[in-house]
């Protein structure tokens, strides 16, 4: 699809022109190796089936600032000393970078936007007046807002918690905030809206209480769920896994974590994951494994694309460029039926020690062209390896007979010993693990 450019008064990026896809052997930083948006694997087009988004936070806001130092990315979307016109020069730069890259959509925190004002009234004002701006450029554009969400742990004021604050004052302003947000990405046409919890979660058990502070975060989220409703968000609620940091426990852990809550709180209709690659390796999982959580629930609903760092127990939002990785993560996704609604947002952002602007352009190149090389290789796997085939055969027993009987709850525990005590010992099968790992090398 070919797509207007933004570039407004003033040119962020000078120099870089839309990036193309050249192809494999090109030495261009600046261009696609393997994306290529209109290119069909399968019965979908790259774009169609990746649906990239790029995140507004790290992108534009971050400005590379470590708990040792200070900031080093020095960004002329910053020099506004005034925070309004700073947002409106921010706006400009993300709308001109999102068009360049050639990303469908784009995903933000309400304070990513707009600056916080002095009262719920002034930061509700605002946002306001920066998604007008953020309408404007979508219809100029035709990109397209994958998710919104609030920001409700960078404040003070959430230091305690948001949703499951002990302060019941809190909890309100957490609201104020959602129901602001919720107005935003229903007015920019959300396809999805996010809740991670940062602060959801204790740092010590002994001053809390931790059945109550769950009990109201899912009071929270009911109470999101029918004013998101009530104003006409036809799209999915998400909860973002995430185990620790900046909490030492956050209560939505992982992916099965948050699927036990949401059937427990009956919130499962509305609600779905939003999976991140680098939270699912903190709470000592792979990427893969959260993904086939939430697809054997029926609850994937989006991906935060990005990598942790092996050897570093923290969350380094870098960008992902491990194809072994986005390869596993394909398979699971390809056989669950695909994205749908949700998309490939890049939380991720560059190394402190990237500094140039163009760093930000081959960051997302890069896990581009990581996810549509994947994304080849993984459809190759499911369509010819016989991978599919042969982890369902392992389960033949349970397709006939007393297996399926097992299955259908018609055996009860005696009877299952007394097939046991006639079968005799069962066969010694292999599973067979080397042969499924290096078929997939064969592909890569
Ligand atoms: C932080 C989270 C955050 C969410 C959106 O670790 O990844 O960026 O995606 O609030
Ligand atoms: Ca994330
Ligand atoms: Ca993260």
């Amino acid at each position: 699809m070919a797509r207007s450019l933004f570039v407004g008064e003033r040119e962020y990026f000078p120099g870089i022109g839309p990036i193309a896809f050249e192809g494999r052997e090109s030495d261009n930083p600046l261009a696609f190796k393997f994306y290529d948006s209109a290119h069909v694997v399968g019965d979908k087009t790259m774009e169609e089936h990746l649906r990239f988004a790029v995140c507004y936070w790290h992108t534009f806001c971050g400005k590379g600032a470590d708990p040792f130092g200070e900031n080093t990315q020095i960004f002329p979307w910053d020099e506004p000393a005034e925070p309004m016109a700073a947002a409106h020069a921010r706006m400009d730069a993300a709308f001109e970078l999102f068009t360049k890259l050639g990303v469908p959509y784009y995903c933000f925190h309400d304070r990513d936007m707009a600056p916080e004002g002095d009262s719920v009234a002034e930061s509700e004002a605002n946002l306001a007046t920066m998604v007008d701006a953020a309408a404007e450029r979508q219809r100029a554009t035709g990109m397209k807002l994958l998710w919104g969400t609030a920001n409700l742990f960078g404040h003070p004021r959430y230091m305690n918690g948001a949703a499951t604050n002990p302060d019941f004052a809190v909890v309100t302003h957490a609201a104020a905030q959602v129901k602001a947000a919720l107005d935003a990405t229903v007015a920019l046409g959300g396809e999805n809206y996010v809740f991670w919890g940062g602060r959801e979660g204790y740092a010590s058990l002994l001053n809390t209480n931790t059945k109550r502070e769950i009990e109201h975060l899912a009071m929270f989220l009911h109470k999101a769920r029918d004013y998101g409703r009530s104003i006409g968000f036809k799209g999915t609620f998400l909860v973002e896994p995430k185990p620790m940091e900046p909490s030492k426990h956050q209560y939505d852990f992982d992916a099965q974590t948050v699927i036990g809550f949401l059937r427990h709180f009956d919130l499962a209709g509305d609600f779905k994951l939003n999976v991140e690659a680098n939270h699912a390796t903190l709470a000592g999982h792979s990427f893969a494994h959260d993904l086939q959580m939430s697809v054997d629930a029926g609850l994937l609903g989006s991906i935060d694309a990005n990598r942790g760092d092996p050897q570093n127990g923290w969350d380094t939002d870098q960008f992902p460029v491990d194809l072994y990785d986005a390869v596993h993560a394909l398979l699971v996704v390809l056989a669950g039926g695909g994205l749908r609604s949700g998309g490939l947002n890049f939380d991720a952002k560059v190394r402190r020690e990237s500094v140039d602007l163009e760093d930000i352009f081959i960051g997302h190149i890069g896990g581009m062209d990581t996810f549509a090389r994947a994304l080849t290789v993984a459809h190759a796997i499911s369509g010819n390896s016989g991978i599919a085939e042969r982890r369902e055969a392992r389960y033949a027993s349970f397709d006939a007979g007393e297996g399926a009987a097992f299955e259908r709850g018609e055996l009860d525990l005696a009877a299952l010993r007394d097939l046991a005590a006639t079968a005799g010992e069962p066969a010694h099968t292999s599973g067979k693990q080397e042969w499924y790992e290096n078929l997939v090398n064969q592909y890569l």
